[in-house]
């Protein structure tokens, strides 16, 4: 009885003090950094998002956001295994343990994060749905496309909104569904389907880089109705919530880093700084390292080895990629964009 009142009591003035927490391990978070390694699942391949390289190195906007987790909790961006997994294939894998998070081109919906028993850590990329097509079609518009055979991946949001969007504009089509993005591509390519319908992100992305020649980039056009909401994010296991803010708050970082212009070529002359919020994200002032359960450098190393937000998204999809991805609702809150990371404090 004594000691539950001395502990009641001990913990009553933790809190009246205002004494800060420091995070409570977590078992996924612990079996990790007994690995050493952080297991990503990403997609079979896609131009700018997640990719194996010609010197088989993983390159993309989803990758870095794997590799910001990993610097935070490594301070090795470069302590990540890549599992590549189709459409079909990523829940499983999340939910059996075989990966510790998926940053691939994931839609956060409603089932996803209760029945399927996922959280989902922030969006990467907001993105919607769309259609491209063949120009030899001579279609303008969506509308259109009544009678048509669209190829799209199965156990996605693609084939719903698909189902959705005829059935609310009166039209047919046929659905020629393929597990494997590059057979989707390859079957749209050879002509098996007039359409392919996923989020516009990955349409970009096969348009750039997969179109087979003798045919070019100029044969296929996309088509201007963006049908859906597809904001796409990392996901993590429901269990353990210590992990799911690191995470979470190693994409918030890349995003906060670049509203208050920390780059990775600017990052060391940052730490003299004397802005107290820049002092804060970068852990000159100590706290918030230890609150997360990281090392106090945790957003110095994700800036320094990946880079903030803009820079991984100019580097990876943006102007300084094949594909040429305007910010658009990529753009920070400050420009008039959707990425908004709420602070670090
Ligand atoms: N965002 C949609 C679709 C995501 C998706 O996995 N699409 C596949 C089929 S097109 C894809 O982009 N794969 C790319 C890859 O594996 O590299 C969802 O979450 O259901």
């Amino acid at each position: 009885m004594h000691n539950v009142t001395k502990a009641v009591t001990a913990g009553f003035f933790a809190i009246a003090l205002g004494v800060a927490g420091t995070a409570q391990a977590g078992k996924e978070l612990d079996a990790i950094k007994a690995r050493g390694s952080l297991i990503c699942g990403v997609g079979i391949g896609t131009a700018g998002f997640m990719l194996s390289n010609s010197q088989g190195k993983w390159v993309g906007l989803n990758v870095d956001v794997c590799r910001a987790v990993a610097a935070a909790i490594f301070g090795d961006a470069d302590k990540v295994k890549y599992v590549p997994l189709t459409s079909q294939q990523r829940f499983t894998a999340l939910q059996s343990g075989e990966v510790d998070l998926l940053s691939n081109n994931t839609t956060v919906t409603l089932t996803r994060d209760t029945a399927l028993g996922f959280d989902f850590t922030g969006v990467t990329y907001y993105d919607g749905q769309g259609f491209m097509v063949n120009k030899k079609l001579g279609v303008k518009s969506a509308k259109e496309l009544n009678g048509a055979t669209i190829c799209v991946a199965p156990g996605t949001t693609t084939e719903l909104n698909l189902a959705d969007y005829f059935r609310a504009n009166k039209m047919n089509f046929k659905p020629v569904v393929i597990e494997k993005v590059d057979e989707v591509r390859a079957a749209f390519f050879s002509g098996r389907c007039d359409v392919y319908t996923t989020d516009n992100s990955s349409l970009y992305a096969t348009r750039a880089a997969n179109v087979p020649p003798p045919l070019t980039v100029d044969d296929f056009i996309i088509l201007p109705e963006v049908i859906s909401k597809e904001p796409l994010g990392p996901v993590v296991r429901h269990g353990d919530s210590q992990f799911a803010d690191i995470v979470r708050w190693s994409l918030f970082a890349m995003v906060e880093a670049e509203e208050y212009g920390i780059t990775s070529a600017n990052v060391d002359e940052m730490m003299k700084s004397d802005n107290p919020t820049i002092k804060r994200i970068l852990g000159v002032t100590p706290g918030m390292g230890k609150a997360l359960g990281v090392d106090e450098k945790w957003v110095y190393n994700i800036i320094k080895q990946v880079g903030n937000y803009g820079e991984s998204f100019e580097r990876n999809v943006g102007m300084g990629s094949i594909l040429k991805i305007a910010r658009g609702q990529n753009e920070l809150w400050t420009k008039g964009g959707l990425q908004y990371a709420p602070p670090i404090r």
